[in-house]
């Protein structure tokens, strides 16, 4: 890192926890009846996996810094789980020519949901975690599964998610309808939407 990029962003405070923020209930999941399905723009037929199915599509481990809008930051969790590489490029393989959605909602067991650009959400750190600091992730932090996005703030990474809705372009998710930053840069302070 250089003195130019500082490794905490602005308005951030280092926590050696790892806080659980979570709104409303926290829903259980077995794994045995997991399922993850992917709809929407461009998709005449709705994909669905079981839980095998979907881990087996592959395997990925990453090392990065987490930043959640209420200010705490935890430095270099260890995740590991299914890459997005291989998720897009099943979902690609279902999309209609020439029509790529722009945006997708991610949906979650008990309801929440959150936004991303396509850009955002195919950056290839991204991943979905069934695994954290090498342990099965706990429920309270999203398991079985949950969508990690490092470079957005957490809001973004959706506990127990349960699918994937493709949409022409962007819209906003719980938190987003809620006043909180459509896109949630943390090196651009996105953190509410009276900012966009
Ligand atoms: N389904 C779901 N996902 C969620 C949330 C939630 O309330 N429900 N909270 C988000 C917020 S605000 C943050 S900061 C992170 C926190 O993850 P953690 O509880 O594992 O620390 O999860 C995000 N994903
Ligand atoms: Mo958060």
């Amino acid at each position: 890192m250089s003195d130019s990029q500082p490794r905490l962003p602005n308005g951030q405070f280092l926590t050696e926890r790892f806080p659980v923020l979570t709104y409303g209930q926290t829903p259980t999941v077995d794994t045995a009846d997991w399922q993850f399905e992917v709809w929407g723009h461009g998709m005449s037929d709705k994909i669905t996996w079981d839980w095998d199915d979907f881990n087996a599509l592959g395997s990925h481990e990453t090392v990065r810094d987490m930043h959640c809008v209420t200010t705490w930051s935890r430095y270099d969790n260890k995740w590991q789980g299914v890459p997005i590489e291989s998720v897009w490029s099943a979902i690609e393989a279902n999309l209609e020519d020439d029509l790529k959605p722009g945006a997708v909602m991610l949906h979650c067991y008990g309801g929440y949901t959150t936004n991303l650009l396509l850009d955002d959400f195919l950056n290839p750190d991204n991943l979905f975690a069934s695994h954290h600091d090498g342990q099965p992730l706990t429920i309270p932090h999203g398991g079985p599964m949950r969508f990690v996005c490092h470079h957005l703030y957490a809001w973004k990474s959706a506990k127990w998610i349960s699918g994937i809705e493709l949409l022409e372009q962007d819209d906003r998710g719980f938190w987003e309808r809620h006043g909180y930053h459509l896109r949630g840069d943390p090196w651009g302070e996105e953190r509410f939407s009276y900012q966009e």
